[in-house]
């Protein structure tokens, strides 16, 4: 075989940019050729139970920016993730002996279907996508991330909430035995989000299993997270063990912390700063030093999929 198998790429190749190229192109032409690695309809997500596998029968997903992508290196070693401490390299220090296994999601509230579910029985339903993405976090830098997930719309559907649902609430793991950030009171733990029904069926967001083709590092969430790329980073729960359908507006983590400075929705607007610094530009992580900033979208460029479900909101007032 002259094709290195992907469990054969080191992971300090994964940083690069052609190597990944190439191996999409090989995950591409063994899907063409109906090859066992990758079959176009996939039979189900399956993430293996090994730190950084190799993930089988993705498939690419619509909306992907062809921006430059951010490297793996970056992605998975400049986090946020308070539960492991709150500076940008804390997570990586700090959560690499986090077990995302065995892992429970319990699904909850106002559905026709709730229970407990096993990670693996959870995702088993669904697709698995790669979505390039755009992402802008509240401190005004950004990356793009080639994220794996499945789509929430799909997820949420699943569950079929009732009518009296509104709203979706997420919970992380609160684990002081394997987070040493919930022994301190950085946050009211457990960290909480949220969306309204009409965004969580959006086709944009993701529950993310992986990144660049691998099982998510525990830094970026692993084993479950969120990914709403019109909004600031802070909605993206990493470690999902908990998804409630809720009749109420719940409360979030971010906006329980600071009012004032994060709202319930966090749409990226470069227009309405955050009290105490601009919202106008970011820093692309990655791009130099030097690089200088570039110009922040409105919906972080995601306007055309999202502008519609705010027509009637006042964005200054809910931000
Ligand atoms: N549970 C939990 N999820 C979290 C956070 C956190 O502190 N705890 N930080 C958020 C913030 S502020 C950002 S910018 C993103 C960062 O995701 P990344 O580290 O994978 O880039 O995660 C979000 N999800
Ligand atoms: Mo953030």
């Amino acid at each position: 075989m002259l094709i290195k198998k992907p469990a054969d790429i080191p992971p300090s190749e994964i940083t690069s940019e052609t190597n990944f190229l190439n191996r999409r192109d090989f995950l591409r032409s063994g899907a063409l050729a109906g090859g066992a690695l990758v079959t176009t309809t996939a039979a189900g997500a399956l993430v293996p139970d090994q730190r950084g596998a190799q993930l089988p029968g993705v498939t690419p997903g619509p909306f992907s920016t062809s921006e430059t992508q951010t490297s793996y290196e970056d992605i998975t070693t400049y986090n946020n993730y308070y539960e492991f401490g709150t500076n940008k390299a804390d997570p990586f220090a700090n959560a690499q002996d986090f077990k995302p296994r065995p892992w429970t999601i319990s699904v909850e509230g106002h559905a026709d279907k709730t229970g407990t579910f096993d990670f693996e029985d959870f995702i088993k339903p669904f697709d698995l996508e790669e979505r390039i993405y755009r992402m802008r976090c509240v401190e005004a830098w950004s990356m793009v991330i080639p994220w794996v997930g499945i789509p929430l719309a799909d997820v949420v559907k699943y569950f079929a909430p009732t009518s009296k649902a509104r709203f979706v609430a997420f919970e992380t793991l609160n684990d002081p035995e394997q987070m040493p950030g919930v022994r301190r009171p950085n946050l009211d733990w457990p960290y909480r989000e949220g969306l309204t029904i009409a965004e969580a069926t959006n086709p944009l967001p993701l529950l993310a299993v992986g990144i660049y083709g691998r099982a998510i590092p525990n830094q970026n969430g692993a084993p479950i997270r969120l990914v709403v790329p019109w909004k600031y980073g802070f909605k993206g729960i990493k470690g999902i063990v908990k998804i409630s359908f809720t009749s109420t507006r719940p409360q979030t983590s971010w906006n329980m912390a600071a009012p004032r400075e994060y709202g319930f929705y966090a749409n990226v607007n470069p227009q309405v700063d955050h009290p105490r610094w601009s919202q106008a530009r970011e820093r692309r992580i990655g791009s130099g030093l030097f690089a200088g900033k570039q110009e922040t979208l409105m919906f972080n460029g995601y306007g055309e999929h999202v502008a519609h479900l705010y027509k009637d909101l006042n964005l200054r007032r809910n931000f």
